[in-house]
């Protein structure tokens, strides 16, 4: 049987540790591409992880590259290429540097990985995930940008450090942009089955959804230079794992909203469930008023990032 093969575009902070996570979980083999001026960088990161498998027992192959024709073929590619956030840099700050990149990128991933499951990381997500499919031209099910996995995850760690119970037992969803305006759906979050209202206050909730929703720059005031990296690299791959072995998880994604949820032409993160065709569905769920404004008003922030493209 031909193992899977997945091309990491960017092969920084996030980079290395998908390269970590996917071979500890045997997703396949491993390309990590770069800039020629950060090819001794990944060719280190990767001769590293080879040199990991005799401990953890993975059998996947890693190599680090800065030639574009090494990713041919590959069956996932996750881009984490550009420069992140530092100190008082908001996402879209960014937005001019990792637009050029990410055309760049997608010319490349087109000509080389043309059937691949591409996944967005670099900021601000929502914009540079509009660029990568309007450049590649990828359908849209091939396209996705990671945001809604991971704001979800940072929602369900604080549910948990509030009341003390397993981060296992937590179910929540972060819908709409990557940014200051997401969504986090408290009527729908839940611990053990039982509704967070019941087992939280409603302020207490509250501060939690606030610090979710500035959660990314928490941790880019505590780092001083550069953002977060572990559960970034974890979100992306837990959407490539369920891709590759056809999971069909619900994951909140920036996928391609054509009439759903009244939004037209721009990715947004939605509940998408992701299988062997990439964003098999987008799952419309009812939102109550007070949810629905709060989409209206995410979708008016990721519709200035996009604007700002020129795209
Ligand atoms: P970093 O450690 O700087 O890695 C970025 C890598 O991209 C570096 O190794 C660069 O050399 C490389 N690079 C630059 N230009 C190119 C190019 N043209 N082609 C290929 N590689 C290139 O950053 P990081 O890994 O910490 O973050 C990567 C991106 O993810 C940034 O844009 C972050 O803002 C973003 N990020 C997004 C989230 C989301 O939840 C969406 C979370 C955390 C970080």
């Amino acid at each position: 049987m031909k193992r899977n093969k997945i091309a990491l575009i960017g092969g920084g902070q996030i980079g290395g540790n998908l390269a970590l996570i996917a071979a500890q979980k045997e997703l396949g083999d491993i390309v990590i591409f770069d800039i020629p001026q950060a090819e001794g960088m990944v060719k280190g990161k990767a001769l590293d992880l080879m040199q990991l498998r005799p401990h953890d027992g993975y059998d996947s192959e890693i190599c680090g590259t800065s030639n574009y024709e090494d990713i041919s073929g590959a069956d996932v590619v996750i881009i984490t290429a550009g420069i992140p956030r530092k100190p008082g840099m908001s996402r879209d700050d960014l937005l001019s540097i990792n637009l050029k990149i990410i055309s760049d990128v997608a010319e490349n991933v087109k000509k080389y990985a043309p059937d691949a499951f591409v996944i967005v990381v670099s900021n601000p997500l929502d914009a540079i995930v509009y660029a990568f499919h309007k450049v590649s031209g990828f359908s849209k099910n091939k396209v996705v940008g990671m945001a809604g996995g991971l704001d979800s995850v940072r929602f369900k760690t604080f549910l948990s450090m509030e009341t003390g119970y397993s981060v296992q037992d937590i179910q929540c969803m972060v819908l709409g942009g990557h940014g200051d305006t997401m969504v986090p759906l408290t009527r729908l979050a839940s611990i053990g089955g039982i509704p967070a209202n019941e087992l939280i206050s409603e302020k207490r909730l509250e501060e939690i959804v606030e610090r979710t929703r500035f959660g990314g720059g928490e941790l880019v005031k505590l780092f001083g230079n550069g953002s977060a990296f572990y559960a970034p690299a974890a979100s992306a791959i837990e959407m490539a794992e369920s891709f590759l072995r056809d999971k069909k998880r619900i994951i909140p994604s920036a996928a391609l909203c054509e009439g759903e949820y009244g939004i037209n032409g721009f990715f947004i993160g939605v509940p998408t469930v992701i299988g062997k065709d990439g964003i098999e569905k987008i799952i419309e769920l009812s939102l109550d008023n007070e949810e629905k404004k709060q989409l209206m008003k995410t979708l008016d922030a990721v519709k200035k990032t996009v604007s700002e493209t020129g795209l």
